[in-house]
């Protein structure tokens, strides 16, 4: 996949991205990640890409010239086959990231991501520009520059390749929709505090019986909502009438 950052703070993007899991898809080419700072474009004597807010009001607005001359650089070698690139801008006003949108992008060739700083950017840059405007939650941030990490990294660990074997297993199990059960290692008794038998019985089908269990109950707990669009067998949902039962 062919990554294009178009920020005015490449090294917030970059530091995260050049560690670990990530790092290494970069360096066995799973992904291309190219960062270009909007500030080269801009055609002031003084590279100014802000200016106050039409109307008035506090902070400064990234202005839509160094950012539509930037996107028509970043554009340039991959419009050659004439795809309609995804653009992301990331704010608090788009459609809230998960796992499925995650998915959805990991399916694409190249993706083009603006990041806004200050107070954002030109409107007319979003209208028509961005194809997806997306957040990262329900907080402010001073930059798009993390949630476009946060985005490129959920989207890189699903491409093929990026995690080992046993780490992408668990991307396709039937544990996907819930919350994770709880995860122990050595050693088996750790100042008094023990790992809950069944992990050490040998005993597959057992263990896999009590993985979902706790699935199910931390789910249950902390995230209800989830349920909604989980599949659950019939034992699932015999577990969790339990649940409900004794809550
Ligand atoms: N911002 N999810 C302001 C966010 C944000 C979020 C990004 C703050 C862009 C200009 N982005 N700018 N939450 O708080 O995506």
């Amino acid at each position: 996949m062919r990554i294009k950052v178009l920020t005015l703070f490449p090294e917030i993007v970059k530091g995260p991205l050049d560690v670990s899991i990530i790092k290494n898809a970069q360096e066995k080419g799973l992904i291309d990640i190219e960062y270009i700072n909007i500030r080269d474009f801009s055609d002031s004597k003084h590279k100014k890409v802000d200016d106050y807010p039409y109307g008035g009001g506090a902070g400064m607005i990234m202005t839509p010239q160094p950012i539509f001359d930037c996107y028509q650089a970043a554009i340039k070698d991959v419009m050659a086959n004439n795809e309609d690139i995804r653009t992301i801008y990331c704010s608090p006003k788009g459609k809230v990231f998960n796992q499925e949108l995650a998915l959805n992008l990991a399916k694409e060739d190249s993706l083009i991501f603006i990041c806004g700083h200050y107070e954002g950017i030109d409107q007319r840059v979003i209208d028509s520009l961005v194809t997806d405007e997306i957040s990262i939650g329900d907080y402010v941030l001073t930059g798009g520059e993390l949630p476009v990490a946060v985005i490129i990294d959920a989207v890189a660990r699903l491409i093929p390749g990026v995690l080992g074997q046993e780490e992408s297993f668990q991307e396709e199990s039937f544990y996907s929709g819930l919350l994770e059960y709880p995860h122990y290692t050595r050693p088996y008794d750790f100042r008094g505090l023990e790992v809950p038998s069944v992990l050490s019985s040998g005993n597959h089908k057992e263990i896999e019986k009590w993985r979902r269990k706790k699935s199910l109950e931390i789910t249950f707990e902390r995230r209800p909502d989830l349920l909604e669009n989980a599949s659950l067998s019939d034992e699932d949902k015999k577990t969790l009438d339990f649940l409900k039962k004794h809550s």
